[in-house]
């Protein structure tokens, strides 16, 4: 039996950690031919937005160090700011809590900015309370968005800052946008981000299980195992969002969820845009191999046809010549879940400024990832953070956080500052 679960957050229990660390008994015949090695870059660069740089090797070493010591969080899932000017900073918490602080090392406490306890379940371990997104204008119209997993599945809802208490958004201020169901308890995705367009993009997990067994990353008429992207100013078609105009299959006949925008991922935990709008996406793997892809719109990033670069299965109708290969990828000697990150903007630690900064949650290493000059993907080991990196964020000024599950967040510095 294929390992069910290898997946972001379904490895945070002890015992399964244990499984998911077993060589996989029977990996595809395409991934046994594969040769054996480490860290590996994949087929040329394509359809992609990101840009060839100058940047040449990581010329400081890394450190790291607690970003808030007098903090700690309970199953910590993502880091993020409102992009208000306001100072604070936010931590999700996968039992239902967002919690709200200074974004400084002294900061004394985290207060409850929103509790979805009653709201969210977590009968599995990776369901729970999984993502969080400030609107654009936030600071004008208190919106929040948030992505988390009821007893049917992924709700996506929006919540109202209060009016009378900007540190808190009111729990009654909910409004559904999306809601489907996920068939088993794993790969819900959970990430949400806004694009630089203004619209709000959405990670789903495949479903779960192991090896796509529905098929749902290919499918058309499945909101699983994609990016969705939806216009949360607008409203149309009996929905409570728009549905952007260039949206792969807008208005089609056929059936085809026109929230889609790009198809063929297994569980993309994480993703972000860079500064040039570029999205930048972990997705998790299944036997052998984690992966980093940059998504275009209509894109097709393969799964459960690959895995990365390697032939997974076949499925009727999948020409995997329509397949866009990840930018990089690594196998399972070197971590078994990839945790998407950020590029760098910060001119804390300038020597990472433009390159994509993401780790793995099992073997806790955080690597640098960036286009050379020729366009070709390089990559770099920066620390062996040995946490359980749930997440990254970026905090106002562009500096990367680190977040462990066990309840702490960090930074990274220059050894020896
Ligand atoms: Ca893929």
């Amino acid at each position: 039996m294929r390992k069910i679960f290898c997946c972001v957050l379904t490895i945070l229990a002890a015992g399964i950690l244990a499984s998911c660390a077993a060589p996989a008994q029977d990996a595809p015949s395409a991934a046994q031919a594969a040769p054996s090695g480490t860290m590996r870059e994949t087929q040329a660069v394509a359809q992609t937005a990101a840009a060839p740089s100058s940047l040449g090797p990581v010329s400081v070493q890394m450190d790291m160090t607690e970003a808030y010591p007098n903090l700690r969080f309970e199953r910590p899932l993502y880091f993020t700011v409102a992009g208000d000017g306001s100072g604070d900073a936010y931590v999700v918490e996968q039992t239902g809590k967002i919690k709200i602080f200074a974004d400084s090392p002294d900061a004394p406490e985290a207060a409850v900015f929103l509790d979805l306890s009653g709201n969210v379940s977590t009968d599995g371990i990776e369901k729970g309370l999984l993502g969080l997104a400030f609107h654009p204008d936030y600071r004008d119209n208190g919106y929040l968005y948030v992505n988390y997993t009821d007893a049917k599945g992924t709700v996506i809802a929006r919540y109202t800052r209060r009016a009378d208490n900007p540190m808190q958004a009111d729990p009654a201020s909910e409004k559904i946008l999306l809601t489907f169901p996920q068939p088993y308890a794993n790969h819900n995705g959970g990430q949400l981000a806004f694009g630089p367009d203004g619209y709000l993009y959405i990670g789903t997990g495949d479903g779960g299980s192991g090896g796509d067994p529905q098929n749902n990353a290919q499918n058309l008429s499945s909101f699983l195992g994609k990016i969705l992207r939806i216009d949360v100013d607008g409203a149309s078609g009996g929905k409570a969002y728009g549905i952007p105009a260039d949206n792969p299959y807008a208005g089609n006949n056929e059936g085809n969820v026109e929230e889609i925008y790009a198809v063929g991922m297994r569980n993309p935990w994480r993703f972000s845009f860079d500064q040039d709008g570029t999205l930048w996406a972990g997705d998790v793997g299944q036997d052998t191999m984690e992966e980093i892809d940059l998504v275009t719109n209509g894109g097709n990033y393969g799964w459960s046809v690959m895995e990365g670069t390697l032939g997974f299965k076949d499925i009727p109708g999948v020409d995997k010549a329509d397949l866009i290969p990840p930018i990089w990828e690594y196998r399972h000697d070197q971590g078994k879940s990839v945790t998407g990150g950020y590029v760098y903007q910060s001119g804390a630690i300038p020597d990472l400024i433009g390159r994509y900064i993401y780790g793995d949650f099992v073997s806790g290493k955080i690597w640098a990832l960036w286009l050379d000059a020729d366009g070709k993907a390089q990559n770099e080991l920066l620390i062996e953070s040995g946490l359980n990196i749930s997440s990254f964020g970026l905090d106002a000024g562009g500096d990367i956080r680190i977040v462990d599950l066990g309840g702490k967040v960090y930074r990274l510095k220059e050894s020896g500052n």
